[in-house]
């Protein structure tokens, strides 16, 4: 047999590779020049078999071919390569076991084949991982079984010699030893493996590129690669996820010689099976992983927010090389993980609210120095005039739970109407409301001038609570704010919760009488007054309430946009969006009109997570499009949050949690 071998290869070595035959040019990738008698060999990172599940060990049949094609090794510019693959796709199939069953492979070597191949199975105990037993030449058939004993995310390739060759020309693959029971469900599986090619001519060339012995040999790949070619994971299969669904990537290092710093650009990986490992507990919050030739890695996230991700070897020149990939999420936009412009205070982020310097003390006094790039640390300097005026606010009321006060909910109005500035100071938990005149300045503040006072107070909250109450008298509830601005240190800040409009106007004519009675008319007479939210072009307002069972709700569309509510997971594009507690009903407004109210009360307790699908539901015109409302606009449509009130909250006062 080894004599058979030698010849072979032997003759090879004299007589090179005859031309190949000529290929279909089937399975061409979308959007791909058509480069005649080429195959597309990129693995689609979705072609992953199912979950084992719960299944007894059983033997399983792999059948894996052998297959030498010429194949689009950059389509963009008409680049192709003899690759060497596994069933004519880079990587190889995925193959998905469980511990314990019995693996019996097959390899077929393809008839027009010009080397011999084998397979060698990190996951299988024994000399070569089988490649002796698999050592096939062009036209033969061997077949072996190996026990899958050992759980994880393991490699496979080719083990003829030169085996560093086999691999770098595509021929590896993954294979997943789920434990007993399995993985923990994931909505998405992608199966991706990075590898190396070493052509003689540099990376752009187009037309059929030679493997180089040298380069492969100085480690020095022409391109490095994403499922077999370039680009193949950013326009022709990019992968896709709804905002809040979990994803799972298989990964793999072919190598055959570079380690994989693998990294996806604004994600952190939840879980990070480190070197493929199902019998160690994963690794958690992890930015990048290093993967090794011959290794592999399973990664766990969950897609926060939508937008485009990147997913690459964090050694960047190696981007330039081919190697990059693209996740794709979709879904109703979350600016508290991140957001343009400086901090906005949500409802209910009670831990961010105090401003201190990320800095060194050097740093510090370096940046407060002036311009932008100090700004931000300017912000935060705690030696800054300002802050050490305001010092007695902060911290004590920082700490204290948001006990904020629902609009329309009973609390005593009137006392405070125009609270002193230096009162602030002295008590906390200081104001929780102030009524005055709203001016939103260029720069996108919103000043907010204390009713027959002159006193003015920043407003923080997100940007377009105030756009539509821009010039009228408001009421407004939350807290005090301990951010100081670089532009009017001495101005306090008000973290705003909720944003009700007294009258239609800052003019003198509004006494305190009818503020007052202005007030009361919006405080409402009972203890589970009808609350209303609102709704701008943007979001519900307020973002989230709690009301006691039996409260009715009111949505009004104060918009110029048509709008709904929806709390049906059929009808939402996101289910993860939606929710009805145990016992509550689904329900949806229908489109409602500018000015247009709906209303509901609510008997069973719970979370109620509900969403505008305005979009979705107004699908017959092009414009409202679904991709519109996976933008920013119909990002900022908040989901409302129900709850049981707590306990220790009296009956009927509203909290923001
Ligand atoms: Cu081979």
């Amino acid at each position: 047999m080894k004599v058979i071998l030698s010849v072979l290869l032997f003759l090879f070595m004299i007589t090179g590779p005859e031309p190949l035959p000529a290929q279909p040019a089937a399975n061409q990738r979308p959007g791909a020049k058509t480069i005649a008698n080429t195959v597309d060999i990129v693995r689609d990172p979705t072609d992953v078999p199912p979950p084992i599940a719960n299944r007894a060990p059983a033997v399983v049949h792999v059948t894996l071919s052998a297959e030498e094609v010429l194949g689009q090794l950059d389509p963009s510019v008409g680049t192709t390569y003899r690759y060497w693959t596994f069933n004519g796709k880079v990587p190889g199939p995925m193959i998905r076991v469980r511990q314990g069953d019995m693996v019996e492979v097959t390899l077929r070597n393809e008839a027009s084949s010009h080397m011999v191949h084998s397979v060698d199975f990190h996951a299988a105990l024994g000399p070569g991982g089988g490649a002796a037993f698999s050592l096939a030449i062009p036209g033969q058939s061997k077949t072996f079984t190996f026990q899958a004993t050992t759980p994880g995310l393991f490699v496979y390739h080719c083990g003829t010699p030169m085996i560093a060759e086999h691999i770098a020309n595509g021929m590896y693959g993954l294979i997943l030893v789920e434990p007993a029971g399995g993985l923990p469900h994931a909505d998405h599986e992608f199966y991706i493996m990075q590898g190396e090619v070493y052509t003689t001519a540099p990376k752009g060339k187009t037309g059929l590129q030679q493997f180089s012995d040298a380069r492969l040999m100085e480690e020095t790949p022409e391109y490095f690669v994403f499922n077999g070619a370039v680009d193949a994971l950013t326009k022709e299969h990019p992968m896709r996820a709804n905002v809040g669904e979990t994803v799972r990537v298989f990964f793999g290092d072919a190598g055959p010689n570079d380690t994989s710093s693998l990294h996806v650009v604004g994600e952190i990986s939840t879980r990070d099976y480190e070197l493929g490992s199902l019998t160690s507990p994963p690794l958690t919050g992890i930015q990048t992983t290093s993967v090794p030739p011959g290794g592999a890695a399973i990664l766990e996230f969950t897609a926060s927010v939508p937008g485009q991700f990147t997913m690459m070897d964090h050694a960047m020149a190696r981007m330039a090389k081919g190697l990059m990939a693209v996740f794709e999420v979709r879904g109703a936009q979350n600016t508290a993980f991140m957001h343009d412009g400086p901090a906005e205070f949500a409802s209910g982020s009670q831990a961010s609210t105090a401003w201190v310097t990320g800095l060194s003390q050097a740093d510090t006094t370096r940046s407060s120095g002036g311009g932008d790039a100090g700004l931000a640390a300017t912000r935060g300097v705690s030696t800054h005039p300002a802050d050490a005026k305001e010092e007695a606010i902060p911290n004590p009321m920082r700490s204290m739970p948001m006990h904020m006060v629902s609009a329309k909910a009973e609390h005593p109005r009137g006392s405070n109407l125009t609270r002193p500035v230096s009162a602030l100071k002295a008590a906390p938990p200081g104001p929780t409301e102030l009524n005055g005149c709203l001016t939103l300045l260029n720069d996108g503040r919103a000043m907010l001038k204390v009713f027959q006072s002159t006193k003015t107070y920043r407003l923080e909250a997100r940007p377009l609570l105030f756009s539509e109450n821009a010039n009228r008298l408001i009421h407004v509830t939350g807290e005090l704010g301990s951010v100081v601005a670089v532009e009017d240190p001495s101005i306090p800040s008000f973290v705003v919760n909720t944003v009700d409009e007294l009258a239609p106007n800052c003019s003198a004519k509004v006494t305190p009488a009818l503020l007052r009675k202005a007030l009361a008319k919006a405080a409402g007479a009972g203890t589970v007054a009808p609350l209303t939210v609102g709704m701008s072009d943007m979001a519900f307002m307020p973002a989230k309430i709690v009301i006691k069972v039996g409260q009715k709700v009111t949505w009004k569309d104060s918009s110029e946009v048509i709008h709904n509510v929806v709390d049906d997971a059929g009808k939402a594009i996101n289910k993860a969006d939606v929710h009805v507690p145990e016992g509550g009903k689904p329900f949806d407004s229908g489109l409602m009109q500018p000015g247009q109210t709906f209303a509901r009360v609510f008997t069973a307790p719970g979370v109620y997570r509900y969403v505008c699908t305005l979009h979705e539901a107004n699908g017959m015109k092009g414009v409202w499009s679904s991709s519109e409302c996976w933008g920013w606009r119909c990002g900022r449509l908040r989901k409302e949050v129900f709850e049981r009130p707590s306990p220790a909250l009296p009956v009927g006062l509203g909290t923001v949690t």
